[in-house]
């Protein structure tokens, strides 16, 4: 697209979603962030974000509580620390340290008033470099990189067998980036909706005096696409989608979004409705449905 009014279009849904990192002093915000920006999460100051993490540590306050509902943005709470959820907790844990966490975020879930993910801020930022590998083979030293719950699961591992590629695996697995990662995907799938659904109004005013925007947003890659963000969107809204890719599916689904978005009154049931149904019909008849 050469038209200088695309290209901005474009440039607009290519942003990467920014996230803001919050919390009370000393729960781990710094190490948070870094952990988010380092597996690739554009990480920004409260003002221009687009999302917030909003970090807790051992309990949920009535401070957090308030910070979570004061957001005005989508938000994800983070347990961090949840290494200290299982040298704290008294008795053993068969089902591992990381079930203990997450029995406790699901406990923390009600008093956040949001679903709480667990993360172990200072595994995920751990660099295992040389001295922190030498570190962890003299049993004598104390790691303070990795804490107590870091440091036995590493060493532990090492006496398996483990190499530092498997050690390295292990701590990025047990700091739960990867779930905070993907979190944070999912609750941006409805503000990127809204983002392509903007660009698209744009478009179709410019289609009007050009043929070929036209053509570009009546394509069959664009309107399914459309549909793919909707089905995105509203999953991240706890609604389900059947996602199976037959004719009869493609059809059943049309129908029933068809009705959804009708009698919804929520305003992403009825948008999303709209791209879901027609990229369901573009599907249906691209699969040989007919009437
Ligand atoms: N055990 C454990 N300690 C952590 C974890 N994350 C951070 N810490 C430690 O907690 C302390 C505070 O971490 P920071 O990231 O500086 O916390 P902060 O919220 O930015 O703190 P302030 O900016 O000082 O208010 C540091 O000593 C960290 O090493 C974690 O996941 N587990
Ligand atoms: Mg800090």
């Amino acid at each position: 697209m050469s038209d200088p009014r695309c290209a901005a279009i474009a440039g607009r849904l290519a942003t990467p979603l920014r996230v803001a990192v919050s919390g009370r002093r000393g729960v781990g915000r710094s190490t948070v962030a870094r952990a988010l920006a380092h597996a690739g999460v554009t990480v920004a100051t409260t003002p221009q974000a687009d999302l917030d993490v909003v970090v807790v540590a051992d309990a949920v306050k009535p401070e957090d509580r308030a910070a979570i509902a004061a957001t005005g943005r989508p938000v994800l709470a983070v347990l961090n620390k949840a290494d200290l959820v299982s040298t704290t907790a008294p008795g053993r844990h068969p089902d591992g340290p990381t079930a203990v966490a997450r029995v406790r975020c699901a406990q923390l879930s009600s008093a956040a008033g949001t679903p709480v993910e667990p993360m172990v801020g200072l595994l995920a930022v751990a660099a295992l470099d040389d001295s922190l590998w030498a570190e962890l083979h003299d049993e004598r030293s104390s790691v303070p990189a990795l804490d107590t719950f870091g440091t036995r699961q590493a060493r532990s591992a090492i006496r398996r067998g483990a190499s530092r590629a498997d050690v390295e695996a292990l701590l990025r697995g047990l700091s739960g980036i990867d779930g905070v990662v993907a979190k944070i995907g999912i609750l941006g799938a409805q503000l990127r909706y809204r983002r392509e659904s903007a660009a698209v109004a744009e478009l179709e005013t410019m289609a009007v005096t050009d043929r070929r925007i036209g053509e570009f947003l009546t394509r069959d890659d664009t309107v399914v696409a459309r549909m793919m963000s909707a089905v995105d969107a509203v999953e991240s809204a706890g609604m389900e989608v059947d996602r199976a890719d037959t004719a009869d599916a493609h059809l059943r689904r049309a129908t029933h979004w068809q009705r959804r978005r009708r009698g919804s009154a929520a305003s992403i049931e009825r948008a999303c409705g709209a791209d879901i149904v027609r990229g369901s019909l573009r599907l249906w008849s691209k699969a040989g449905g007919s009437v």
